[in-house]
């Protein structure tokens, strides 16, 4: 079963956004296999995004990430990872289609939410990263019916 690193940023957690992140992927049918609340370092930070680090805004980003406690999940299901972008929208919220996350609830391309993998090889990197790759493993038994 695919898997893909989810992240309500500082933004979302200030505006108290975190509970209604999580209902949009449970009520999609995807399964919630880890979660935490943690203030991020730099050093975390800096790696996270690290093929943006010679983008000119890499600086301010890594001061937002690192500027309130995050969100950090890891999620689970049928092409997770493409359709969890898909229901995020895209970077630049006035860019995203009505419906998604970035379009519902932000304006500006530095806060835009949420973070969500791109790729099966980054999905990797960031629950290893993160989570040390580690997932709770459960049935539901909805599962059937999903
Ligand atoms: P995404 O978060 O959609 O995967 P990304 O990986 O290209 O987008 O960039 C990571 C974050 O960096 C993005 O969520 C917001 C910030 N960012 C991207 N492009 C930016 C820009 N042109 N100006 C300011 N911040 C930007
Ligand atoms: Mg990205």
């Amino acid at each position: 079963m695919e898997r893909s690193f989810l992240m309500v940023k500082p933004d979302g957690v200030q505006r108290g956004l975190i509970g209604e992140i999580v209902s949009r992927f449970e009520k999609k049918g995807f399964k919630l296999v880890n979660a935490k609340l943690m203030q991020v370092s730099r050093q975390l930070a800096e790696k996270h995004y690290e093929e943006l680090k010679d983008k000119p805004f890499f600086g301010e980003l890594v001061d937002f990430i690192t500027s309130g406690p995050v969100f950090a999940m890891v999620w689970e299901g049928n092409n997770v990872i493409s359709v969890s972008r898909a229901m995020m929208g895209k970077t630049n919220p006035a860019e995203a289609a009505p419906g998604t996350i970035r379009a519902d609830y932000a304006v500006s391309v530095g806060m835009n939410i949420i973070h969500g993998s791109d790729s099966p090889e980054n999905a990797k990197r960031e629950i290893d990263l993160w989570f040390n790759g580690e997932v709770v493993s459960y049935e539901k038994t909805i599962d059937k019916w999903i």
